[in-house]
């Protein structure tokens, strides 16, 4: 008789973005990264592992289509590495069950557009090898588990841990020392919020994996990001973090999403994933922050147009109306008391 499991892994959106890697083959980044693990309740992954003695071979479907196991190197780097950590211990241990040797299946659904720069690759490794370390009975502590998730996607190193994510680059050529860690749970800043707005949900042009190899190659402006940027806001922003300090949070995170696509923009050929809809949002959040007297929301882009804003709890309800004021499309006009009281401060 076999065994299965579902769970779920929740998206995660980097303040401090990860771009470049020094190992491609094990995922070792150039740079440390930081970001904020969302609700499950919202963007997540869902995947049910199942493990059988008669499954002759490894086969996966992803929101319902099979797809090859055995071409995916990096699907078959995570199950390999959790079948040896299996292996080992049932050497160590003779009555163990010998589930190293038994082939697994997976299904995993994505409850939102898979790779168009919301982080789907995060959330569906970081699910995939927590719910094989389940079924395999894998004893590891989220950091160790987030090794594995890197071999999958260097992004899904962060969505194991909830809350506020740090992944420190390393230094040992074996990634031993490349792993997640938290830097705040959820509960120590539940006031701040992420609002997400899709502006394409199409498939991306350039993956994350092809376009950031050719920045790491062409951009001389990220080997600078790389060497003397990063590491200064890693702790500027962990400070901002640990004292809820939204002025501070705000200004890394907008910063840092800039000089993520300036680097896209150094690359050659250059990437560009912002389009002109990003930028008016970007402009909307700018011009809102320099007519309050505190900085009321920030914005942050991936590898795509899709904007996410974070503020406080108590800006929400003005920002989302303001946005709905802007991009009227899809939603029904405000009221007439909102045209005469375009915007103050909250
Ligand atoms: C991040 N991104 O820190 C950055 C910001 C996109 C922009 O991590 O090749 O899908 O699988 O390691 O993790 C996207 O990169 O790339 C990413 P791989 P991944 O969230």
């Amino acid at each position: 008789m076999g065994r299965q499991m579902t769970c779920t892994a929740p998206v995660n959106i980097a303040v401090i973005k990860y771009w470049g890697k020094r190992d491609p083959t094990l995922i070792l980044p150039t740079n440390s990264s930081l970001s904020v693990t969302l609700s499950q309740d919202d963007l997540h992954s869902r995947t049910t592992v199942s493990i059988a003695p008669e499954y002759d071979q490894d086969r996966m479907w992803l929101n319902g289509i099979e797809c090859p196991v055995s071409s995916n190197i990096r699907l078959v780097n995570c199950l390999q590495a959790a079948r040896e950590q299996r292996k080992a211990m049932e050497a160590a241990d003779s009555s163990l069950p010998s589930w190293s040797t038994w082939g697994i299946r997976i299904a995993s659904v994505n409850n939102f557009p898979t790779a168009a720069g919301l982080a789907s690759s995060a959330s569906g490794y970081a699910c995939l090898v927590y719910t094989l370390a389940q079924v395999l009975e894998l004893p590891l502590t989220p950091s160790q588990l987030s090794r594995y998730a890197r071999l999958g996607s260097g992004s899904a190193c962060r969505s194991i841990l909830g809350g506020f994510v740090g992944w420190e680059m390393g230094k040992l050529a074996n990634g031993e020392d490349s792993l997640a860690y938290q830097v705040a749970p959820e509960t120590h800043w539940s006031e701040l919020e992420a609002l997400i707005l899709v502006v394409n949900d199409a498939k991306k042009d350039t993956s994350s994996t092809v376009g950031m190899q050719t920045t790491v190659k062409t951009s001389t402006l990220a080997q600078h990001r790389f060497a003397s940027v990063v590491a200064e806001r890693m702790q500027q922003m962990e400070q901002a973090i640990q004292d809820r300090n939204f002025e501070q949070f705000a200004k890394i995170t907008m910063q840092d999403s800039n000089q993520f696509h300036a680097i896209c923009l150094d690359t050659y050929p250059p990437i560009f994933y912002l389009n002109d809809t990003s930028r008016t949002i970007i402009r909307i959040v700018t011009t809102i922050n320099e007519l309050c007297p505190e900085i009321q929301a920030a914005y942050t882009f991936d590898a795509g147009p899709n904007a996410v804003i974070y503020a406080p709890k108590q800006h929400m309800p003005r920002l989302i109306q303001l946005f709905t004021y802007f991009f009227p499309a899809a939603h029904p006009l405000p009221s007439e008391e909102f045209f005469n009281d375009p915007y103050h401060c909250v």
